[in-house]
């Protein structure tokens, strides 16, 4: 008598990588473009730029770092003030889209002369103020910490900077390490950060994107807010495609 084996039921094949690799979004090429301690040593304004700001150690350079999904491009530290110069980095998506991303010196680090204080303020300032080709600001807060008075400053200040030569600045805000937020409170830090911050034009409230470079949680968020705010190609991809955490930037957090 022969027996017949059952089939045992095949598990679905997983994603071909080829497949996952169709992301538009997708992040194909970055690279440093220049630094500058001085705004006359900026590089010429070329294109769109996002500039990212905050306070020292907020995760300016690591979120950077988990856009692009390139561990170690930009350098990051636990010590506040890591960042002291102006940094430009160039990042090209799949579907051709080339973004500036602007990596600003925290403020706020009470560890530091007047004078330095007093230098990288206006080097900020500056590079806000007159950057013509300044696209949008990426303000992060810290989740837990919300915005402070510092960060309100900041925005007042881009606000302020109306240049009848470039078009209105987009202001976006970012809450940022919400692996550091118990889940069940991640939704409130956020309203929070919303709620304190002055309206957009038109009385529209802005929305604060969570992020987290630990887990790329928001990253895909925002990426697509970023196309917004910049019009540089704000489709959204297939929803399969390129999930967002995955290759992140895993080193351990130091607070
Ligand atoms: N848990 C957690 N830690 C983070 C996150 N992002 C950054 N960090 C940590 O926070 C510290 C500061 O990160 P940076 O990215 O260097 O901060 P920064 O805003 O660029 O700081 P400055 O250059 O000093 O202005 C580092 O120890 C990071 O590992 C995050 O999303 N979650
Ligand atoms: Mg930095």
């Amino acid at each position: 008598m022969t027996t017949r084996r059952a089939h045992k039921p095949q598990a679905a094949p997983p994603p071909a990588r080829a497949e996952r690799q169709l992301d538009p979004f997708q992040i194909v090429d970055a690279s440093f473009v220049a630094g500058a301690g001085s705004l006359a040593s900026l590089p010429p304004p070329v294109s769109a730029e996002v500039a990212f700001a905050g306070r020292s150690n907020v995760g300016k350079s690591s979120l950077i770092n988990t856009l692009v999904e390139r561990k170690g491009l930009v350098r990051t530290s636990s010590n506040p003030g890591s960042t002291r110069q102006i940094n430009l980095y160039e990042a090209r998506a799949r579907d051709g889209v080339v973004f500036q991303l602007v990596d600003l010196p925290g403020y706020g680090f009470t560890r530091r002369s007047k004078s330095e204080k007093a230098a990288w303020a206006s080097l900020i300032e500056g590079y806000l103020r007159g950057r013509i080709t300044l696209a949008a600001v990426l303000l992060l807060v810290d989740a837990r910490r919300g915005l402070e008075e510092d960060d309100l400053e900041l925005i007042h200040f881009v606000e302020a900077s109306h240049d009848v030569a470039r078009r209105p600045v987009e202001l976006l805000l970012v809450a940022t390490k919400i692996d550091k937020v118990p889940r069940s409170s991640v939704r409130r830090a956020l309203d929070q950060v919303s709620a304190a911050a002055p309206r957009a034009a038109g009385g529209a409230l802005r929305r604060a994107v969570g992020f987290s470079s630990i887990t790329g949680e928001g990253r895909r968020d925002l990426w697509l807010a970023l196309r917004r705010a910049t019009q540089l190609g704000g489709a959204a991809p297939p929803p399969d495609s390129g999930a967002a955490g995955e290759d992140e930037d895993r080193r351990t957090p130091d607070e």
